[in-house]
């Protein structure tokens, strides 16, 4: 490639996204090669077709991408997409790569996600360095959680024959070098604590029962009291006490790449995901502080959520179960606390949940459901897809996971059909 070469790269806002982006970017910047990358919470046709006049020899779309693939076919560029979301019919003629484990029967919310499609297009130029930040991804959608499937595996093995990664046996709780215990354990949602998880109070008591004391931080416990808590914990949760899989060379706060993938997100949802994308390419000092107090903000918010979840539980319909509200700090994580609430069981788990926010005219609908209910027939993706396109919105996703975006008009004529939608999934085996 010549030299003033810029490369666009467009990717997600989320986690995913902004790790989807930092392999890319991180492959470009070794190799000398110059790009522009922007984060975007979703890929609007408009922006499709903008781009098209930009001058760029190639274009990357990361954790995005694969519904217009034929609008890329027309673009007059070299197009890469590496996306993991579902596909339409279009073929990629031959100025774009798509890549996305749909096209080879991988399943996309399970087995690869976004960064993951990324880390695959670079693969080859001798990358295995970069493959944890495959994994932050994997994990920043709920992907690692129960162990690496599938191609996530496969990366896993890239990421440890690399040097980088190292995996030990460890209590799976969150800043245990970095915040008291009882916030540790509060800020553990996954694996769900239940009773503890989101809420401080509970997290407390349940460290005074056993005469722990909750100010310290986990790192400073003597090895009696680790053991009594580990014990204690797992009786909890058994999931508690698993692989932790770490990254040496990276400061502390990054060291987990669960939490890792935990910081992203809490600059992705606070509209700072330049900040994530610059952490991930190496920024320290002031930046990595920045991202401690979004994260601090973060927890915060989503404390506060599931207290409002605890307190006034979820709108009943027949087959699903909605969260509303207007007040602007809960609607900014509705998404955040369906599927926490589902996990620490604040939430019915055999009714999907779809959290909304309403923003100007629209309402953005996040929708969460579990393993469980997809093999019962569930397929949210589908059902929001299907019903936003009724009312004139968008949406789709995983069948696990989705989002649409609707008409304010529309909530409850929608919320029906979405309610019909999975009745009929449920019924149709
Ligand atoms: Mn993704």
């Amino acid at each position: 490639m010549e030299d003033d070469t810029v490369i666009r790269l467009i990717s997600h806002n989320d986690a995913d996204g902004i790790s989807a982006a930092a392999v890319i970017a991180n492959a470009l910047a070794e190799e000398n090669v110059q790009f522009h990358a922007t984060l975007v919470p979703r890929l609007k046709e408009e922006m499709v077709n903008q781009l098209r006049s930009e001058k760029h020899d190639l274009f990357i779309f990361s954790d995005m991408g694969s519904p217009f693939i034929k609008e890329f076919n027309t673009y007059k560029h070299d197009v890469i997409v590496a996306d993991h979301h579902q596909v339409n019919d279009t073929e990629a003629e031959s100025n774009v790569v798509h890549v996305n484990p749909h096209l080879f029967g991988v399943d996309g919310s399970k087995d690869l996600c976004g960064a993951g499609s990324a880390y695959l297009t670079v693969r080859d130029l001798d990358k295995k360095h970069l493959a944890y930040y495959a994994l932050v991804g994997a994990f920043g959608d709920m992907q690692g959680q129960e162990g690496f499937t599938g191609v996530n595996k496969l990366i896993l093995d890239d990421a440890l024959e690399s040097g980088n990664l190292e995996i030990h046996e460890g209590l799976k709780i969150v800043s245990k070098s970095t915040e008291p215990i009882f916030k540790s354990l509060a800020y553990t949602f996954s694996p769900p604590l239940p009773g503890i998880s989101g809420d401080l109070e509970g997290a407390r008591e349940f460290l005074e029962r056993m005469n722990l004391s909750y100010g310290i931080k986990f790192t400073d416990l003597e090895d009696e009291e680790k053991d009594l808590l580990k014990d204690a914990l797992i009786n909890i949760n058994p999931d508690i006490f698993g692989n932790c899989y770490t990254v040496v060379k990276e400061s502390p706060m990054l060291r987990d790449l669960e939490e890792y993938s935990y910081i992203l997100d809490a600059c992705g949802k606070n509209k700072k995901q330049g900040l994530g994308l610059s952490i991930a390419l190496g920024e320290k000092d002031q930046a990595l502080d920045a991202a401690l107090r979004l994260q601090r903000q973060y927890r915060d918010q989503i404390v506060k959520g599931l207290e409002w979840v605890k307190k006034e539980g979820a709108q009943q319909l027949n087959s699903i179960q909605y969260l509303y509200s207007e007040d602007k700090l809960l609607k900014s994580i509705m998404g955040t606390i369906a599927s926490i609430g589902l996990s620490v069981e604040l939430l019915d788990d055999s009714k999907p949940v779809l959290g909304l926010s309403r923003l100007h005219k629209d309402i953005k609908i996040s929708g969460r459901t579990t393993r469980d209910m997809v093999a019962k027939g569930v397929n949210l993706g589908k059902a929001l897809q299907d019903s936003s396109n009724n009312f004139g919105g968008t949406g789709g996703g995983h069948d696990i996971a989705a989002g649409a975006m609707i008409p304010y008009d529309s909530k409850d004529n929608f919320l029906h059909l979405v309610d019909e939608m999975v009745e009929y999934q449920l019924n149709s085996d």
